[in-house]
């Protein structure tokens, strides 16, 4: 292997890996996905159960975590375990977090933590869920429980994943709760989202603790097909630009990205004659590299790709695909693009929303009856090069 295929990651880089508190924690029974996860009518394949019960086995995930080299472990809380009835805060869900921050302290891996990764308290979701009139301010006043509580030893903070995403699946094509269906709902839950972003960042801004805040938006690679120029242009500025320019008054912004997406005249268009995950969408790592370079023309703000990854059986696609990813990354920050950290997307094979247990994006196998967790190759492969912070690529 020659030197110039050496590639070299800056030193303070956050290596990581992603979860979100309802995909692993197991047993949130007061969430609105929850309640819908066992309505008659679900759209979701089986419930999410006991997940990967790491309410219980978070010391073991982050023994996984530091024992693979990685510097940072992202997870979320859960608003509605914090906040089980309006305005009624549990001290004993704020200490069990503090106790898994301090977990992540006493290994020395950097605590990246979401407030609100998808679900809500039923109470949120029977006011309205995103379209309850004072959403923004409800969140707004769990961030500054959380931040009371837990502040002093958040290490990154993320407000809301994937606000697009849920405005998209809620409200615009009825499959997540509160299963909406209408671009006007969808367009306005966007603007509500980015409210809410306001109210938390405000919040956690007053501490205690000193950490970057930020939010975490869903990003991918748009072309238009079969006349679809248009229509992508009000798609994008849906997705992603009124986020991105919102963005612009943050610390950072975390960018989370899969694959590729094709607009027709109505909308996303299926992909034909090409590679597929288990997902469905096209095999695309260089997502990445182009992801970042858009965000960072238009949100102008240090970024941090906060979820990377892919959902298969082949555990050595899993590796390809990092690699690949972490390829145009490196491209892209040798070009002067500021990105701090990659985060792959997850530790553990999880609860995939509405498509279960089915999907595996997990660097780590999670047995459904015993929870043993078995460390895949592409983990020993990917925790190799965050300790190094090197990657010496195949191709
Ligand atoms: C999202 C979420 C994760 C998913 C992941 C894989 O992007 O939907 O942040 O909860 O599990 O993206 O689909």
């Amino acid at each position: 292997m020659s030197p110039q295929n050496i590639l070299t990651f800056p030193p303070d880089f956050y290596w990581g890996t992603a979860t979100a508190a309802h995909q692993i924690e197991g047993g949130n029974t007061n969430s609105d996905w929850w309640r819908y996860e066992h309505q008659p009518d679900t759209l979701c394949q089986e419930s999410s159960g006991d997940a990967c019960d790491s309410w219980h086995r978070y010391e073991e995930d982050l023994d996984i975590v530091a024992s693979l080299g990685l510097n940072s472990f992202r997870f979320s809380l859960e608003w509605a375990r914090i906040e089980p009835a309006p305005g009624e805060f549990s001290v004993a869900a704020l200490d069990h977090y503090r106790r898994v921050i301090e977990a992540c302290h006493r290994r020395g891996i950097l605590p990246v933590v979401t407030l609100h990764h998808f679900t809500l308290p039923t109470w949120v979701a029977d006011a309205g869920s995103f379209e309850a009139p004072d959403i923004a301010k409800w969140m707004g006043r769990y961030a500054d429980r959380v931040v009371g509580a837990l502040g002093d030893g958040i290490g990154i903070a993320c407000t809301i994943n994937e606000p697009n995403i849920v405005a998209m699946m809620g409200y615009l094509y009825g499959v997540f709760p509160p299963n909406g269906r209408g671009w006007d709902r969808f367009c306005t839950v966007n603007e509500t989202m980015r409210r809410a972003h306001g109210e938390m960042k405000d919040a956690l801004r007053a501490g205690p603790g000193s950490f970057p805040i930020g939010l975490c938006l869903s990003m991918t690679e748009y072309q238009a097909v079969n006349g679809g120029e248009e229509r992508l242009a009000t798609w994008v500025e849906q997705m992603e630009d009124g986020y991105l320019r919102a963005a612009r008054d943050d610390d950072f912004l975390g960018v989370q990205c899969y694959s590729r997406n094709l607009i027709g005249p109505t909308g996303p268009v299926e992909e034909q004659g090409v590679e597929v995950t288990d997902m469905g969408y096209a095999y695309w790592p260089q997502v990445v590299e182009y992801t970042v370079r858009r965000a960072a023309a238009l949100a102008g703000v240090p970024l941090i790709v906060t979820e990377n990854g892919i959902s298969t059986q082949h555990d050595e696609r899993r590796r390809d695909y990092i690699e690949e990813a972490l390829v145009g990354l490196h491209r892209a920050i040798s070009d002067g693009v500021d990105v701090r950290g990659y985060f792959q997307w997850s530790l553990l094979d999880n609860f995939e929303w509405v498509l279960g247990y089915s999907q595996k994006f997990g660097i780590v196998d999670v047995d459904r009856h015993s929870f043993t967790r078995t460390i895949k190759p592409s983990g020993h492969w990917y925790g190799d090069v965050a300790r190094k912070g090197i990657l010496a690529p195949r191709a």
